[in-house]
């Protein structure tokens, strides 16, 4: 089995901090992002949309997708789980990780896809779209910041995958500019909890 990763991107970040948790090492091939290496035909064939982390395994089943590949790792070796359990933690941490990557993470991403230089020339840019989701991670970080004053994780008492997306997503808005304000105590209080776990540096 083997991941393809990139030390730059925070989507290969989240399974690495995922693995970390759990222990779990798997080989890793880098992806050089800035030479478009995701972009050529030997690894579109194994992911058409070109995206990483990407899962092979021995069988050469290519998993894409971070939350399957983490899916498939929290199946493989279920403990500590990070993806809730039972029927109820499982809904609870899943809607929790889809806000967390919807209304967090991806609007962040998206102001770095549409004012960064990284991205000039690679992609269209349209910067007056990142500047829309400049504004809207502000009142998503407030938001998140009012939701932890009543909860030790994102997902509740327990460190999950949640916590995972909502802090790779946050320190990707380190690039451009975006910050946890001052005010917001309790998000402030959750981050200084999750990037000081041993796995934040995976
Ligand atoms: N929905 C995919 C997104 C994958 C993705 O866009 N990865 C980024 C790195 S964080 C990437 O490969 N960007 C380079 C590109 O799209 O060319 C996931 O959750 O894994």
């Amino acid at each position: 089995m083997k991941l393809y990763d990139s030390k730059i991107a925070p989507n290969p970040r989240r399974v690495r901090i995922f693995l970390a948790e759990k222990g779990i090492s798997v080989p890793t091939v880098p992806i050089d992002l800035a030479k478009a290496e995701n972009r050529k035909p030997e690894f579109l064939a194994k992911n058409p949309f070109g995206g990483i982390p990407l899962l092979e395994l021995d069988d050469g089943t290519c998993i894409a997708e971070t939350v399957a590949i983490c899916r498939y790792f929290e199946r493989t070796q279920p403990e500590p789980p990070l993806m809730g359990v039972g029927a109820k933690g499982e809904a609870v941490v899943e809607m929790w990780q889809r806000r967390m990557e919807l209304e967090v993470a991806f609007p962040i991403m998206q102001v770095f896809r549409n004012t960064h230089d990284f991205f000039k020339g690679r992609i269209p840019q349209v910067p007056e779209f990142g500047e829309v989701c400049r504004g809207a991670v502000t009142k998503r970080l407030a938001w998140l910041d009012e939701h932890l004053a009543g909860s030790s994780f994102v997902a509740g008492d327990d460190f999950t995958i949640a916590d995972i997306t909502a802090l790779c997503g946050i320190d990707f808005g380190k690039p451009t500019g975006i910050r946890i304000a001052p005010e917001s105590k309790h998000l402030a209080r959750w981050y200084e909890a999750v990037s000081s776990r041993p796995s934040a540096s995976a």
